[in-house]
């Protein structure tokens, strides 16, 4: 064992004897070869760079892809949203060809097109025009380069400027260069690729340097493009492969085996996109052999001494994590409503959980009933009682009952409600964003504001605020088309529709905002119980 290790440390200083060698001579020819008309690497200041929209964007040193500093672009509400940089036609002749260069780094939650544009006028109309994109990863730094793009011959007050193809993904930029026409290359691999460990869509020596540091401290772990053998590990075998294509010898750079998550962590859930009303078999309002249980739960705090009732799956096991759904009940109704003989709800989640239409969940009915409570403004008992007395009695995916716990397991709650319990629902989700992601309003709408657009525009003011992207809250709403909130609810998603902040689609792996109409069905929980039947297998697995 020790001997290896030595056999390794040996070959990485012969190896980092040669890649200094390497390095240097790069060096050289980059300064000779340097016909550069623009260079900013942000690291003493941002220059003549601007925000497009009303967005942030100032030198950071928080992701930095050279040098000391970046630009930072955050505050982004729309996918044009970004940042800028006016080029002069003195230096920039219309009609001319360049090639530009630029880092860029994803900082959202999930991948995104990242977009190297232009804008230009031509006789007073403004014109855009992409020059290159690339999908980046969450996290990740990537180059975006076109080694010739021709600023229009007819180009007035012409803009560099960069934005996403989608989405509202806080990034970076570092490094912007404009030079003359084949000084950059294009870029042309999109993802990642074996051996670019920079993501420069370059296999040079500096991808080198990066895979000796990381097999020197294993604290700096193993990036995957590192595994050119392709063996599915990351050893000696990996350098000596990458110094014999250095030393310009024919070698082929192998994928390594994708690793599959166990079959019992994967989530197979099959959404329908457009998903319609069905019922729930009849079976389902019977006892089945599998009943969970309902337990009444007393508690007091700012609406003075109440009840809750918490459904328990079948099988609860307080040493495993369990989504939570909160589900409120309408006006004259109160806690016992969901699980009492009227909806008899525990029923359906019991059979929908035995057969494995839902995985097991805890369902809480609270009420709005009591002290200075309404429907309304329930959503500050919800943060400042419910959820802190249920979720630290019971298992769910929240750490502990401090706020950011709580937060940080949003995904893993829900909230709903029917009639007055759906106007509590738009109230939560315009208050609660941030302990909340899913969201059920069953045949109600959200009570502010006179017109469709003022209820729709009061829910995107409240996402905008949180900062949540499109990928972090998700609404399923339901009502039947005889039913009286139908001609409330129904001009509320077609002005929601309108605003970016939604995708409309059930595929919640694909957008964010789903409306099911239950043809001629009305104002009623024996109807309503169907739509949480047809709506709750659908959250819980982003
Ligand atoms: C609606 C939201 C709530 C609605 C009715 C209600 C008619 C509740 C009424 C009640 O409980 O009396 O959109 O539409």
């Amino acid at each position: 064992m020790k001997k290896s290790l030595r056999v390794v440390a040996s070959f990485a200083t012969c190896l980092s004897l040669c890649a200094s060698f390497f390095a240097d001579k790069v060096v050289k020819d980059d300064v000779v070869h340097a016909q550069e008309n623009y260079n900013c690497s942000f690291d003493s200041g941002i220059g003549d760079w601007s925000g497009r929209g009303s967005v942030e964007v100032k030198q950071s040193a928080d992701n930095v892809y050279s040098g000391s500093a970046s630009l930072s672009v955050s505050g982004r509400t729309d996918n044009w949203n970004g940042c800028q940089l006016p080029l002069d036609t003195a230096t920039f002749s219309p009609g001319s060809t360049y090639s530009f260069y630029s880092a860029v780094y994803n900082a959202g939650r999930s991948e995104a097109e990242m977009m190297m544009s232009f804008q230009y006028d031509v006789d007073g109309e403004t014109k855009y025009d992409h020059i290159t994109s690339k999908t980046v990863s969450s996290g990740n730094w990537a180059i975006l380069s076109s080694s010739a793009y021709t600023i229009p011959a007819n180009a007035e007050n012409p803009v560099l400027y960069f934005e996403t193809a989608k989405g509202s993904a806080s990034f970076f930029i570092d490094d912007v260069k404009i030079g003359s026409k084949g000084e950059f290359m294009d870029t042309i691999i999109t993802g990642e690729s074996m051996g670019d460990l920079n993501n420069d869509n370059m296999i040079n020596i500096s991808d080198f340097i990066i895979m000796k540091n990381h097999m020197i401290d294993s604290k700096l772990g193993v990036p995957r493009q590192a595994d050119v053998t392709g063996d599915g590990n990351f050893d000696i075998h990996d350098l000596l492969l990458f110094f014999e294509y250095l030393n310009g010898n024919p070698v082929e750079f192998k994928e390594p085996p994708v690793v599959e998550p166990p079959a019992d962590e994967k989530d197979d859930f099959e959404y329908n996109s457009a998903v319609s009303y069905k019922s729930a078999p009849d079976s389902y309002l019977k006892p089945c052999s599998q009943s969970g249980k309902v337990i009444k739960e007393s508690y007091s705090g700012i609406n003075g001494n109440k009840s809750l009732n918490v459904y328990l799956p079948y099988g609860y096991d307080e040493s495993q994590k369990y989504d939570i759904f909160y589900l409120m009940h309408g006006g004259g109704e109160n806690e016992n409503t969901i699980f009492g003989s009227d909806v008899e709800l525990d029923l359906i989640l019991d059979n929908m959980i035995m057969n494995g239409d839902l995985e097991p969940m805890i369902v809480v009915t609270p009420t709005f009933n009591g002290g200075n409570c309404t429907a309304q403004n329930f959503y500050n008992e919800l943060r400042k009682d419910v959820i802190p007395f249920v979720e630290g009695k019971y298992s769910t995916y929240a750490e502990s009952t401090s706020e950011a716990d709580i937060a940080a397991s949003r995904k893993h709650r829900a909230y709903g409600g029917f009639s007055m319990g759906a106007v509590s629902t738009w109230a939560v989700m315009a208050n609660c964003l941030d302990l909340v992601a899913y969201y059920m309003p069953l045949s109600g709408d959200h009570w502010s504001g006179n017109s469709a657009d003022d209820k729709a525009k009061s829910i995107v003011n409240a996402i905008e605020k949180s900062g949540y992207e499109k990928d972090e809250y998700f609404i399923f709403a339901a009502t039947g088309s005889e039913d009286i909130a139908y001609p409330n609810i129904a001009p509320q998603i077609e002005a929601m529709k309108k605003y970016s902040h939604f995708t409309y689609t059930a595929d919640f792996s694909q957008g964010n905002f789903y409306f099911l109409v239950a043809p001629g069905l009305t104002h009623w929980w024996g109807y309503v119980r169907h739509y949480v039947y047809d709506a709750l297998p659908y959250f819980f697995h982003e």
